[in-house]
């Protein structure tokens, strides 16, 4: 099946972090070779937001931090489907931070990359939830990676830089596989500088470390990734890879029957239900 759909160009500054989450986002699916017509891109509101007009895909404009359960439904009624939602640090961890922890908890097998830049760029530059603040003894910024960590539920936490695509591209291959083997909820957090507004990339190249990179690390040992995390984050570093994943049971598998279709694959036609129908309306019969 074909879809007609083009991709637009995207209308981003030159130099946008989101550039290279993107062209990873594209690379991944032709890596896992996931057919267009069975990927759906769901993205919030920010410059982040307007990624799923330039993937070859499905796609879906979600209300501003609404994006995770818009992309749960979608889940839902068609668990086939390869969904990734997409979306900003404002539409993430502001607005939308009540339904991140709630995915974390549920773990649907859905893809959620994040672009961080430290400030919502679509509104021209305010201070977003992982910003430096002014004064760090009053305010202090958020760390996704490490609220995943808390949460038990959570399966597949990493994070990675629009500048170091190799990396990007490995992590964004092992979230799409995370989801599509219907193994739970894969959040990529990729820092991804906004040049207009908060060009970090001389700062970040000289911050990210590869946690992957220690002596026997192991990202399904939750205690050790938290360790790792604050000790690298204590020295002024941003962790990066992928630092947890486990085989905690995915949303889906409590509801979700061998050989039974999700609600978008069955026929609700009444013409194809009426002996079905027929049956129901019996039970009302005096
Ligand atoms: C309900 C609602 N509140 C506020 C806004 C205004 N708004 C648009 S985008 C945005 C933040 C964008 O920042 P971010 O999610 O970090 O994306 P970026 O532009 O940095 O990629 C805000 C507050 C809105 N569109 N809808
Ligand atoms: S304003 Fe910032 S986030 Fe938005 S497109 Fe330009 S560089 Fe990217
Ligand atoms: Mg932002």
């Amino acid at each position: 099946m074909t879809i007609t759909f083009t991709p637009s160009h995207p209308i981003w500054c030159a130099g946008c972090g989101h550039f290279g989450v993107k062209n990873a986002i594209v690379n991944a699916l032709a890596t896992i070779n996931q057919p267009a017509h069975e990927t759906m891109v769901l993205a919030g509101i920010g410059c982040s937001g307007t990624i799923q007009n330039n993937i070859d895909s499905y796609g879906y404009h979600a209300l501003h931090g609404r994006v995770l359960p818009t992309a749960l439904g979608v889940k839902l009624a068609n668990p086939e489907l390869m969904v990734i939602a997409a979306g900003g640090d404002g539409d993430g961890y502001a607005i939308g931070a009540g339904h991140l922890m709630h995915t974390f908890k549920r773990n649907p097998s859905i893809v959620y990359v994040l672009m961080n830049n430290g400030v919502y760029g679509l509104t021209k530059g305010q201070r977003s939830p992982t910003a430096q603040q002014i004064d760090p003894t009053t305010e202090r910024n958020i760390d996704g990676i490490s609220l995943g960590l808390s949460i038990p539920g959570a399966s597949f936490l990493a994070r990675a830089y629009s500048g170091a695509a190799d990396q990007l591209n490995a992590v964004m291959v092992a979230a799409l596989e995370h989801a599509a083997a219907g193994r739970g909820f894969a959040f990529v957090e990729v820092m991804s500088p906004c040049v207009t507004y908060n060009d970090t990339y001389a700062e970040w190249s000289g911050k990210v470390h590869d946690v992957t990179t220690a002596d026997g690390y192991d990202p399904s040992d939750r205690i050790a990734a938290f360790s790792s995390v604050y000790t690298l984050a204590e020295q002024g570093k941003i962790p990066t890879g992928l630092i947890y994943q486990s085989d905690a049971p995915a949303y889906e598998s409590a509801w979700k029957k061998p050989g039974l279709a999700g609600p978008a694959r069955l026929d609700v036609s009444p013409a194809g239900n009426r002996t079905h129908y027929a049956d129901i309306m019996e039970k009302y019969a005096f």
